[in-house]
């Protein structure tokens, strides 16, 4: 008996669902130190992102929380000139700083839900 079962090649098309990559690094938000202001005084970004802080006065500052103590606190401790310092923010909220050595610069960062 001859039985001679035809033998069907399935050509498997791999289709390749090209997703929009995202972007291979995090986002950051800039905010210049200067003229012993923060700026922007406000910025609004995402949870997950960061802020990147770089003081361009030859006076030194700090970037530090309102809120001393707890997972919301942080603190660059002294920035002198050309220095940064970067905070990844991973909770939704308005989370008001200052500069330790000169308390009337104040401003804010909005984290928000993507
Ligand atoms: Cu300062």
């Amino acid at each position: 008996m001859n039985r001679s079962a035809p033998v069907q090649v399935l050509g498997l098309a791999a289709v390749l669902v090209a997703c929009a990559s995202p972007p291979s690094t995090p986002p950051v938000t800039p905010v210049a130190i200067s003229n012993f202001t923060f700026s922007p005084p406000d910025v609004t970004i995402k949870t997950g992102a960061t802020v990147t802080w770089t003081n361009d006065d030859a006076a030194t500052h700090t970037v530090t929380s309102d809120t001393a103590e707890g997972q919301d606190a942080f603190d660059s401790g002294p920035l002198a000139k050309g220095a940064s310092y970067s905070r990844t923010f991973a909770r939704t909220g308005d989370f008001t700083y200052h500069c330790n050595i000169h308390p009337q610069m104040t401003a804010t960062v909005h984290v928000r839900s993507p």
